[in-house]
């Protein structure tokens, strides 16, 4: 899968039509390939050039697919660190289907999802982490978001792993040094000190940690949890929270049985809403199913929209999702306000008050928009803190801190040093796996899979 030496190519602009179409060639041939195309060369290096693409027609002539800008990279300063070459043609589909075609007939290969990316990572041109970080910039619905990516292919993540990894490497050498000579003991570095450096490393991978935690928040976005009884509009406020159609509605109770979720950008903020089966002593199977899952996904949100029908009598499962709720963040959603009410008196007087609203009306839901943003806004962690978001670097960062942790113990309790130097060697390895210093073709194929064609 990681052959680096022949030349793949791809379109990198959307599916689709658009005003252009980016095809992208990387590769030892990829500038002979497409000065054949334009027939004129050699290519002036970053520099574009107005050049008509051809192709060879069934009766041996060249006819003209489009005109391109041509702009060639030449090795090694390029996205992937072998020569590129960027096609910048008329965004229509035939065009590039054709650009691609040709380009294949010149000898290239289509490129593999996140090929592009991966040279650039097997090259050395940037680390496992900054190669991650194009696929969430890619992929980043919220400004907070396409912040924290840009960041982190910025490199200040790799730059703050970096500046632990080599404090660590010094520790282990000078212990190691010790060891190798016995007689003076704790001669390079004393047991308190060794014990101390270590407390500082773990100390700045603790901090990484705790901005990850945030970092998490900003990378995935909240969990809100629509839940409530059959009917009472789920479903409907949820697709109008996103001006979509993206859940069914109907008229008839049990109508979602599955999750469904989908990422909201809230004034800025991530939130991923899900909406669920209405909650009741279910009917079939599958309705059954539907509910578990509605629970479980409420007892992970960190924020409940729980959902009541003002059109139709308060009955015993509201009552019931309003105690299930009442420990959690949770916003009271009266629905269907543009009906005659239905309730005697006011059933959430005992709870917070509900934010009135009305799915179906035009506009109807601002109110809730408004509530939740507000909501969201107050707990929104400061941009400028996190500096971690993804889930594999959080669980080598444990596995470092618990490694040092031990290594710490280990120092202070005066054991032998090479138990200590395990542990801090194994605290080496998680790091190195952070940036990719050292990985598997499993862990690389895992990752690269999420990319799309053309990065
Ligand atoms: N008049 C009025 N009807 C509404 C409102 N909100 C939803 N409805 C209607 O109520 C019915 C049920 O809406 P859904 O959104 O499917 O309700 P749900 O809670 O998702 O239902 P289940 O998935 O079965 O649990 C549909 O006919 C909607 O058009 C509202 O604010 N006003
Ligand atoms: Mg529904």
């Amino acid at each position: 899968m990681f052959a680096t030496d022949d030349t793949i190519v791809a379109v990198a602009t959307p599916p689709g039509r658009g005003g252009l179409g980016v095809v992208r060639l990387s590769g030892p041939a990829a500038l002979a390939i497409v000065e054949r195309l334009i027939g004129a060369g050699p290519l002036e290096p970053r520099t574009a050039r107005l050049a008509t693409i051809t192709r060879d027609a069934d009766d041996g002539a060249t006819e003209p697919i489009d005109q391109v800008l041509v702009t060639a990279f030449p090795a090694p300063r390029s996205y992937t660190g072998d020569d590129v070459v960027e096609l910048s043609a008329h965004g229509s589909p035939v065009i590039l289907e054709g650009i691609l075609e040709a380009a294949v007939r010149g000898g290239a290969r289509l490129a593999e999802p996140g090929e592009f990316t991966l040279r650039g990572f097997l090259n050395g041109r940037i680390d496992l982490v900054q190669a991650e970080a194009v696929a969430d910039l890619v992929e980043a619905v919220t400004p907070a978001q396409a912040r924290l990516a840009y960041d982190q292919l910025d490199g200040t993540l790799s730059t703050a792993i970096g500046e632990i990894a080599a404090a660590l490497f010094d520790l282990i050498a000078r212990l190691e040094a010790s060891l190798d000579f016995p007689d003076e003991g704790y001669h390079f570095i004393e047991r308190s000190e060794a014990a101390d450096a270590i407390g500082e490393v773990a100390e700045r991978v603790g901090a990484l940690l705790a901005s990850g935690r945030r970092g998490r928040v900003i990378r995935e976005g909240r969990q809100v949890v629509i839940v409530g009884r059959p009917n009472t509009g789920k479903s409907s406020i949820f697709n109008a929270l996103l001006g979509t159609g993206r859940a069914i509605v109907t008229d008839l109770p049990g109508t979602t049985r599955d999750l469904v979720t989908e990422t909201l950008d809230i004034d800025g903020v991530p939130a991923r809403l899900i909406d669920t089966a209405g909650v009741r002593e279910a009917g079939d199977a599958v309705e059954a199913e539907g509910v578990t899952r509605a629970r479980g996904a409420l007892s992970v949100a960190d924020l409940a929209l729980v959902i009541f029908d003002r059109s139709h009598p308060f009955e015993r499962d509201d009552t019931e999702l309003l105690a299930e709720t009442a420990s959690m963040s949770r916003l009271l959603i009266v629905n269907k306000i543009d009906r005659p009410s239905a309730w005697d008196g006011d059933p959430l007087a005992s709870a917070d008050e509900g934010i009135e609203i009305s799915a179906t009306a035009p506009g109807g839901v601002e109110p809730l928009r408004e509530a939740l943003a507000t909501r969201l806004a107050t707990e929104e962690p400061r941009r400028e803190s996190a500096a971690i978001a993804n889930v594999r670097h959080l669980e080598l960062l444990e596995r470092a801190a618990a490694a040092l942790a031990r290594a710490g113990a280990a120092a202070a309790a005066q054991v032998s040093e090479e138990f200590v130097l395990a542990d801090l060697q194994e605290a080496r390895v998680a790091f190195e796996e952070v940036t990719g210093k050292r990985t598997t073709d499993d862990l690389l194929r895992r990752i690269f899979s999420r990319f799309c064609v053309g990065k």
